[in-house]
């Protein structure tokens, strides 16, 4: 019999928005179980991701990036990675390297430094790939000098599976000594339902500009599983009467774009025919609307 104990346990993975977060979950996992776009705010809600081999188990819980925001929306979001915080074992508190530290993540740093969450955490720094190896240096030891009682302080490129061995090594080594908490084949709480929502509002992010995105939620209003695969009805909902024109396109050209790519996205993920079928529903205001907001599953806690 092995000496070898089982590690299990949670990691949240927070930060600003458009970090990586979401990226690196996916790449872990090898499934696209989080949406991921170039535009800050992408991911909305809560999402799990587990990792299983042998000797560990982690359980990654991709959040919302936190920011401000005036809307409902915004506020649920942040709490939801606050909340994600405080329930989990460990802490990834991740930044892209690209970026310049400034005061906004600094202040965010800080908060998680300040030691009024107990558990242990680590930085991840990610988005190596896009910077000079000299640039790393001084801002590996900014973050110590910034977070000297972190536990590790890891750069990464999550889009290129750079070190994410080494990251799973820290995080599964700071895990409580425990079972499997789930079973190994089991990988996502992301329903399909769920997750045709998400890539339907990912092909939304990606084709829209300006507001529109972050005033879009995409509602499941059908689901039904065939012998030849799954017939899809969902709804875009945009938050005013004037987008509802620029989601659709000119001859429904924009639409029947965001419908294919999903649809293509839906169907190499659940490895199946996929028929969907797409409306626009105009919703004032939806993301200031608490009971809307709990429909969606987009309520903060
Ligand atoms: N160059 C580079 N880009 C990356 C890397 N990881 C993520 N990105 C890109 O960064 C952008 C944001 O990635 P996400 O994974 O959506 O970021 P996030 O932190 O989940 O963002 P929110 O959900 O908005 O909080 C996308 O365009 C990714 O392709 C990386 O390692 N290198
Ligand atoms: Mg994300």
């Amino acid at each position: 019999m092995s000496d070898t104990k089982y590690h299990c346990g949670t990691v949240a993975l927070l930060g600003r928005p458009n970090v990586g977060k979401s990226t690196l979950m996916n790449h872990v996992i090898r499934a696209k179980v989080a949406i991921v776009t170039p535009k800050p705010q992408t991911t909305r809600h809560r999402i799990l991701g587990v990792f299983t081999d042998e000797t560990r188990q982690v359980i990654f819980v991709d959040t919302p990036g936190i920011h401000k925001g005036d809307k409902q929306l915004n506020r649920n979001m942040v709490r939801i990675a606050y909340a994600a915080a405080e329930e989990a074992d460990v802490l990834a508190i991740m930044q892209d390297v690209t970026c310049p530290l400034d005061r906004t993540t600094r202040e965010l740093i800080e908060r998680f430094a300040d030691g009024r969450l107990k558990q242990p955490r680590i930085h991840v720094l990610n988005k190596v790939d896009a910077i000079k190896k000299e640039a790393l240096l001084p801002r590996l030891a900014m973050m110590q000098k910034l977070d000297p009682g972190a536990m590790a302080y890891i750069p990464v490129s999550a889009r290129r599976g750079v070190q994410l061995d080494t990251l799973i090594d820290q995080i599964a080594s700071m895990l409580p000594e425990q079972a499997a908490l789930y079973d190994p084949e089991w990988f996502t709480d992301q329903s399909q339902r769920q997750l045709a929502a998400e890539y339907v509002r990912e092909q939304v992010f990606l084709s829209m500009q300006q507001e529109i995105p972050f005033q879009t939620a995409v509602e499941i209003e059908r689901f039904d599983e065939h012998d030849d695969g799954i017939e899809i009805d969902a709804v875009i909902l945009v938050g005013s009467e004037r987008h509802k024109p620029m989601v659709i396109g000119k001859g429904g050209e924009r639409m029947k774009d965001i419908g294919t790519r999903a649809r293509l996205g839906l169907e190499k993920l659940l490895d199946c025919r996929v028929h969907l079928n797409l409306w626009v529903r105009v919703d004032d205001d939806w993301f200031n609307h608490v009971g809307k907001l709990l429909d969606l599953g987009l309520g903060a806690d």
